[in-house]
């Protein structure tokens, strides 16, 4: 069976379903996205040892608490500062960000520039709604120009922000645009972002329908995946800049800076960052096989559980081991 397919069965294993269902609104696209990177996360044997997720606040800073992999849930804005923390001191570690656009553009903004410049070898996953989706719908700093929103109900005055344009004025790091309709894209996407040794973005287009979607004349979440399937187009593979609609991964070879010269890629990050990022070591595939194995019957023992116990195994209160105990379950073969 293809990787990828195994992935797909397997990613469950990544998530802390003791914990669902989750509090995201039904239709919300932040689910897609985190299923897309338990998938990337499986295919690539990254687990809680060698990858830590660090999350900010909105809807889709819950996302954190929902993996299987050890978490911070950091303040409004401040996912960048964190992240480049744990970096500098577990460099061996994966680093990956996931926060909602105004978490990650607006209240977080300057950090996102100074990380980009600095060439952080972390990977961003920013959940790009267009809007402040947890505190009911306010114009966030992608929100386009002319929607109505809770804070602009004649509709947007301003300019988004470029995000492309703010990842691309660093020659070092990756820009992607997908969205949640486009899985296979967006799963492609997150793992190149992941593989890539320096700093990488991946802008995913997603609805919020509830504090978004219906106010700017959307029924449901069907007719916004309608809205992406039709609209947004993949970029040729040779594209320099993605448009508006477009989708694709733009990587950092042979860019154009500064006056205009042709430089070729050189890491020039300071000595704490230098270090190439490091990957999950490479796993066979028996090993591979193994892990999965472990965890699918880590899975399946859990289903014996009752809820409140899975919930405290989920949150580390007590080891599944001694949970099985407790309930008088045979830690045997699940
Ligand atoms: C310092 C601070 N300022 C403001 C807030 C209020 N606040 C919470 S979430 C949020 C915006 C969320 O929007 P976004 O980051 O796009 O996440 P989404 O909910 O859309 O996933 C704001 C302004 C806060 N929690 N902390
Ligand atoms: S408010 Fe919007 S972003 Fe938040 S969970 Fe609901 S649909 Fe998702
Ligand atoms: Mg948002």
């Amino acid at each position: 069976m293809a990787e990828t397919a195994l992935a797909e069965l397997n990613y469950k294993s990544k998530l802390k379903l003791a914990l669902f269902p989750t509090i995201w609104c039904p239709g919300c696209g932040i689910g897609t996205i985190m299923m897309q990177l338990a998938m990337v996360l499986d295919e690539m044997a990254m687990d809680e040892t060698n990858t830590i997720i660090v999350s900010g606040i909105g809807c889709t800073g819950r996302m954190g608490s929902y993996m299987q992999f050890e978490s911070v849930y950091t303040l409004h804005g401040r996912t960048l500062p964190v992240a480049e923390a744990i970096k500098t001191v577990r460099p061996e570690m994966n680093v990956i960000v996931v926060a909602g656009d105004g978490d990650t553009a607006s209240i977080g903004g300057n950090h996102l520039v100074h990380s980009i410049r600095r060439n952080v070898p972390v990977t961003v996953l920013c959940n790009n709604n267009e809007i402040y989706g947890l505190t009911g719908g306010q114009t966030g700093p992608t929100t386009p120009t002319g929607t109505k929103t809770l804070s602009s109900p004649s509709g947007n005055p301003n300019t988004p922000i470029n995000l492309q344009g703010i990842v691309r004025s660093s020659p070092h790091a990756l820009y992607a645009k997908s969205t949640v309709y486009h899985q296979t894209h967006l799963r492609n996407a997150i793992r190149e972002a992941i593989e890539h040794p320096g700093f990488s973005f991946v802008d995913i287009t997603s609805q919020c329908i509830e504090n978004n979607g219906r106010r700017i004349g959307f029924a449901n979440a069907n007719e916004m995946l309608t809205y992406y399937r039709k609209g947004y187009k993949r970029a040729p593979k040779d594209a320099d800049t993605l448009g508006p609609m477009e989708i694709g991964v733009l990587r950092p070879e042979a860019e154009r800076v500064g006056n205009g010269a042709a430089r070729p890629l050189v890491v020039e990050a300071a000595p704490a960052v230098e270090t190439p990022r490091p990957k999950a070591a490479p796993v066979d595939d028996e090993e591979k096989a193994r892990k999965r194995a472990e965890s699918q019957q880590k899975l399946a023992l859990m289903q014996k559980l009752s809820p409140e116990t899975k919930v405290r195994v989920a949150k580390g209160e007590i080891s599944l081991a001694d949970a099985l105990l407790e309930a008088g379950v045979e830690e045997g073969p699940a």
